[in-house]
């Protein structure tokens, strides 16, 4: 499934802007006839989610079904066009209609799917796009929800409203883009690339391409071309059965880098005949990530990562696409020296990880599997959370800057269940794709751990001195140091430090140090930071988090989870400023 795009042969219609909402408590909605049209909704702002837009108390915390209504109107010059409906992301479950014809369904929050809808569409008259989204989580969903508390994770956070899986708000509704565009009826309709360094000190590029068309087209004409617009290479391949494969040989090209995100172009030309009937430009960045000899290689030379787990969240959008929100985490991304992050929980958008790789920062992408309770999953868990994974790959494969894919967070894998279950998640990841590691991030006791040897990497999440050993700085620091080295003793797979912080709020002060204060978080990360950088095997640290963000309502929570070296609304802490100081030697320019 390729990014919609806008050139000579293709255009895109964004439904971005007010739609009609209503919400259906009961479920009446298909009976009511709902599905070709609402009254009396309210509206609301898409793409955001719906919690917070209202001054409605009930909206706020509400996580069944409700109907959205957008109507638009497009060109007849689509009309012998494929004409596609595309969603970007709706938490969680989504139906489809469109002018009273049923489209289609999905589940799962955060990846894209699209609808051929060139047999329904109008072209002469309006159409009326009905969207039900359902964000009721259970046993079965990814991530789960509304467990027994018996049956739930084992954590300290059973209690919680609304009780969903995680730590953070599951904000509903449709959070990214609707976008409607067209395409030629025999077109380009995916493509696969992957790139190798290779040579004498990593210094020439392979770019393997597989593409897939329609069986109409006969052949296609592929051109790489540079930042300063010269083709440095082209070919022309015959298509058989809607597909054609093959490398191009790069000598010294610009590879593709931390600090230098050199981007190439690759232009597709898709021919019946002789004639040109699709075109489609792809952003390519030539690099390797490998794992070896127990480091992270990035084009041959051992990369430390060092930034941040995020969240996709903001006032009054919840987790809805903000093009200026984005632009924001980036810039403090970059005004802290981080070179990387990790998708925690769950795959952010598309653009984010455009702006990775215009930017050139590295992405540990996460699908949303956080908090699975091994007791309560069935089959059709597992059969979601393969789904899910191979919907991120699919929509991610080609990114740059994507070099890991992380198969859960926090799961209780040190139950007996999570053992089948996370041996067959690993084998099935490889089969989608073996060019970047894999990785599982866990909080188990390195003892129990049962699963983390099925994984190139090993995400470890850390909270010494905050959870265990709390306000205890001197005694966390002997613990940290030994559950690392446990973990590492047991495993012999390079860790990355996925998750330590501290709450804090801003400007609230102590010395000596104590918890919730801006010196505590300060000092805590500065301990970690000097504990991690002393261990050879330990490849990267991430903070949990970059900002502060909106939670469930428990008492383990001040309004929001406090651990941000930023506030919510992206002002700097003063751990913000120690770890600028801390990261600014490989800080990228
Ligand atoms: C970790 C979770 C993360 C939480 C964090 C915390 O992975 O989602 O927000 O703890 O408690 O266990 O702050």
């Amino acid at each position: 499934m390729l990014y919609p795009i806008e050139n000579r042969y293709r255009t895109i219609k964004k439904l971005d802007g007010f739609w009609h909402f209503k919400i259906d408590e009961k479920d009446q909605g298909k009976e009511k006839g709902w599905s070709t049209g609402i009254t009396d909704g309210i509206l609301l702002a898409v793409p955001a989610s719906w919690n917070d837009q209202t001054q409605d108390e009930f909206l706020r915390t509400y996580l069944g079904s409700g109907w959205y209504e957008k109507r638009f109107w497009l060109s007849p010059f689509w009309k012998n066009d494929e004409i596609k409906s595309r969603f970007e992301g709706i938490n969680y479950r989504a139906e489809i209609w469109l002018n009273g014809n049923y489209v289609g369904k999905h589940d799962g929050g955060f990846t894209p799917f699209e609808f051929d809808i060139s047999n329904i569409v109008e072209t002469e008259a309006e159409n009326i796009l009905i969207v039900r989204v359902d964000c009721k989580l259970s046993e079965n969903t990814v991530p789960m929800g509304n467990l027994p508390v018996e049956l739930g994770i084992d954590d300290d956070f059973k209690n919680k409203y609304p009780s969903t899986s995680g730590d953070f708000f599951p904000y509903a509704g449709i959070n990214r883009s609707v976008i409607i565009y067209n395409r030629p009826r025999n077109a380009i309709q995916d493509i696969t690339l992957n790139t190798k360094v290779v040579g004498e000190d990593n210094r020439d590029g392979i770019v393997s391409y597989e593409i897939f068309t329609s069986p109409g087209i006969s052949r296609c004409e592929i051109s790489l071309i540079d930042q300063k617009m010269n083709k440095i290479k082209e070919k022309e391949l015959i298509c058989s059965e809607g597909k054609a494969k093959g490398n191009l040989t790069v000598k010294t090209p610009n590879l593709w880098n931390v600090g230098h995100p050199y981007l190439y172009s690759l232009q597709i030309k898709a021919l019946c005949g002789n004639n040109v009937v699709d075109e489609y430009a792809l952003q390519v960045g030539i690099r390797e990530v490998k794992v070896q000899d127990g480091q992270l290689l990035l084009n041959g030379k051992p990369i430390f990562l060092q930034g941040f787990a995020r969240h996709e969240d903001f006032h009054i959008i919840g987790r809805g696409t903000s093009h200026a929100v984005m632009i924001k985490d980036y810039e403090l991304m970059k005004w802290t020296g981080a070179n990387s992050f990790r998708t925690s929980h769950y795959p952010y958008s598309t653009e984010q990880m455009q702006l990775a790789d215009c930017l050139g920062f590295l992405v540990i992408d996460e699908v949303p599997a956080v908090s699975l309770a091994m007791r309560s999953v069935t089959e059709k868990t597992l059969h979601s959370h393969k789904r899910q994974l191979k919907e991120m790959i699919e929509r991610d494969k080609n990114h740059p800057s994507v070099i890991a894919w992380s198969v859960a967070n926090e799961a209780d894998t040190w139950r007996e269940e999570a053992k089948g279950y996370f041996a067959e998640i690993a084998d099935y990841i490889k089969e989608l794709d073996s060019s970047r590691p894999n990785m599982i991030v866990s909080d188990s006791l390195p003892d129990r751990e049962l699963v983390a040897q099925h994984f190139d990497l090993l995400g470890i999440n850390c909270y010494f001195g905050w959870y265990q050993f709390p306000g205890q700085l001197k005694k966390a620091e002997e613990e940290l140091s030994y559950y690392l080295d446990s973990f590492y003793e047991k495993f012999q797979k390079p860790i990355i430090v996925a998750e330590f912080g501290a709450d804090s709020i801003p400007g609230l002060h102590s010395d000596p140090a104590e918890m919730f204060t801006e010196e505590y978080q300060a000092k805590l990360i500065k301990m970690y930071d000097r504990i991690i950088k002393s261990k050879p095997y330990i490849i990267g640290e991430h903070i949990w988090n970059l900002t502060d963000f909106k939670t469930q309502q428990l008492p383990l929570r001040v309004f929001y989870n406090r651990k941000g070296v930023f506030t919510r609304d992206r002002q700097p802490k003063m751990a913000a400023h120690l770890v600028r100081e801390l990261w600014k030697k490989n800080k990228i320019e």
